[in-house]
């Protein structure tokens, strides 16, 4: 018997899942090579369409079917299209063969010609209807100001449009772990809005697959894959990347069956060529949707991240603007102000508004000033936390868990978690900033760590075989600082070394 390679977690993200070797089986699949001969062939190609369809190492020219001329006429398109490094040369119709209709999609892949055919589903005829209904959606996506918003119109929308139990607008946060964001279900369904699930569930090189082919549909997670075998082996396996019919990851499938979903389309959210997170859509039996209807569903998540970039780059804009006002009323103050701290004092208000914090404390040589709710002791307490911390030649030290790292301060009861210390020039002096904790209460979709079963192929960590929810608190924290937060701090720091640069030297002119 052919040895399975066995796929556990430290591994799945090697599972070379573009070249499977078999597709799902609501289609079939013929490759060609350069001189048009038949070099790989799904198992069911004849089944479904017809004893006549041509056969491993046939030439095309030689075939004789119904339906031939549409695809060679397609094949003969592809053919001539000139296929870059980005973008693959992709061409589609609709064909009937052996007395059923069929979605043709041709791509190149390499040297090859990859000829998929779709059983096209029974009761599909409105497409008119449905490409109106799409552009209307995408005009209601185009008006929405807000992110939030914007996402929520998405799910529904894309429910309407492809049917589905459920869509969800699936958001990655830094560490590749993802947030359920916007949900639109079926209300027989338990809600999965604001569940959190580990990177791991979609390891590395199917996040890069999806970046290249940015729709996947699983018809049917009980359908037996059908191999695709190759006319020698020379043929090596077929590469499935762009592919429409591509069989998933045997593991994946599991994931899916343990969550009790029967079909699973999803749809990649590309932002700056980063996967910013996918629409996600579950049905409970299996599922089928036309060529058609999924390329319009491609379109309209192509919109939808042309639009959540917009007001991405929006909010970013506004902050960078209160941010470079804050820097000229600096530099401003500083020409009138006695002293570096009573410059910062006079701006604590919009200081503590643009670093999003409740209370800063300002320190040089004897003077201390405090802004918030933040009594004299604290802040002394405080001060000298900072004072004591290795800075490294380091002018910025930024902390989001207070707590654990100074329990001596927690103890006595200051019950701050983020601070932000920005060292004043060399004479000893600080400005920091502080935040309250940040309760935050994770609902993991299930435990997160993976957990041993007996599948069929034997004893091996398997995708999670429970998605009850679990929750972990996270306690002692803050809301991070920014990398946009990090900078401000850095400018400032920059803006005042100048100004007292400038003083200086108009004392020094004055003394001469
Ligand atoms: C793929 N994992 C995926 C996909 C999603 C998820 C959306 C894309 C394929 C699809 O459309 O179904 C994960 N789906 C989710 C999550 C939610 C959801 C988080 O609905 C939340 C509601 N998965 C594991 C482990 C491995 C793993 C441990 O949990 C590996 C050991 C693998 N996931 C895995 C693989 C794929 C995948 C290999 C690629 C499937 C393919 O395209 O062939």
């Amino acid at each position: 018997p052919p040895s399975v390679p066995a796929v556990n977690l430290e591994n799945c993200d090697r599972e070379p899942i573009h070249v499977p070797g078999a597709i799902q089986p609501h289609g079939a699949l013929l490759a060609f090579d350069a001189s048009m001969r038949v070099c790989h062939a799904s198992a069911n190609a004849a089944q479904l369409l017809g004893a006549s369809a041509p056969v491993l190492g046939q030439a095309l020219a030689a075939a004789h079917f119904e339906g031939l001329a549409a695809v060679h006429a397609l094949i003969r398109d592809v053919a001539a299209l000139p296929a870059t490094d980005t973008e693959v040369a992709l061409q589609s119709d609709e064909v009937a063969l052996n007395g059923q209709r069929f979605d043709l999609v041709v791509h190149r892949s390499g040297p090859l010609l990859v000829t998929e055919l779709e059983q096209r589903p029974a009761g599909d005829d409105d497409v008119a209807a449905f490409a109106l209904r799409a552009h209307r959606a995408m005009d209601r996506l185009k008006r929405q100001s807000q992110v939030d918003a914007l996402l929520a119109l998405a799910v529904r929308v894309m429910r309407e449009l492809a049917g589905f139990d459920r869509v969800m607008a699936y958001r990655f946060r830094d560490d590749d772990s993802g947030e359920v964001v916007a949900e639109d279900r079926h209300e027989a369904l338990e809600p999965f809005a604001g569940r959190r699930y580990p990177a791991s569930d979609i390891p590395a090189q199917a996040r890069r697959l999806y970046l290249l082919n940015t729709l996947r549909l699983i018809a049917d997670v009980h359908a037996q894959p059908v191999p695709v075998l190759g006319a020698d082996l020379q043929a090596g396996a077929l590469d499935m990347s762009h592919g429409v019919l591509r069989s998933v990851s045997p593991i994946h499938i599991e994931y899916l069956r343990n969550m009790g979903v029967g079909a699973s389309m999803s749809i990649s959210i590309v932002i700056n060529g980063r996967l910013w997170g996918m629409l996600a859509c579950h049905h409970r039996s299996a599922r089928r949707v036309p060529y058609a209807v999924r390329m319009a569903c491609d379109v309209l998540a192509q919109v939808l991240a042309a639009n959540v970039q917009t007001l991405l780059a929006r909010e970013q804009a506004e902050w960078a603007e209160e941010g470079a006002q804050l820097r000229s009323r600096l530099v401003q103050g500083m020409l009138h102000a006695e002293n570096t701290v009573g410059g910062l004092a006079a701006l604590a208000e919009p200081l503590t508004k643009a670093f999003n914090c409740e209370a800063m404390l300002l320190a040089e040589e004897a003077r201390l000033f405090v802004h918030g709710s933040l009594p004299h002791g604290q802040a002394q307490a405080l001060l000298q936390w900072v004072q004591a911390q290795p800075m490294a030649g380091s002018e910025l030290l930024a902390v989001q868990d207070l707590p654990h790292r100074a329990p001596a301060l927690e103890a006595a009861g200051a019950g701050w978690c983020g601070l932000l210390a920005l060292r004043l020039g060399d004479a000893g002096g600080w400005l920091v900033l502080l935040r309250r904790e940040q309760v935050e209460t994770i609902r993991w979709g299930g435990k997160p760590e993976k957990q041993y079963t007996v599948g069929p192929l034997g004893p091996r960590l398997t995708p999670r075989g429970s998605f009850d929810v679990w929750l972990q608190e996270v306690r002692g924290t803050s809301l991070p600082w920014t990398e946009a937060q990090r900078e401000l701090g850095r400018q400032l720091l920059a803006d005042l070394s100048r100004a007292s640069a400038a003083q200086m030297a108009e004392l020094n002119r004055a003394r001469t």
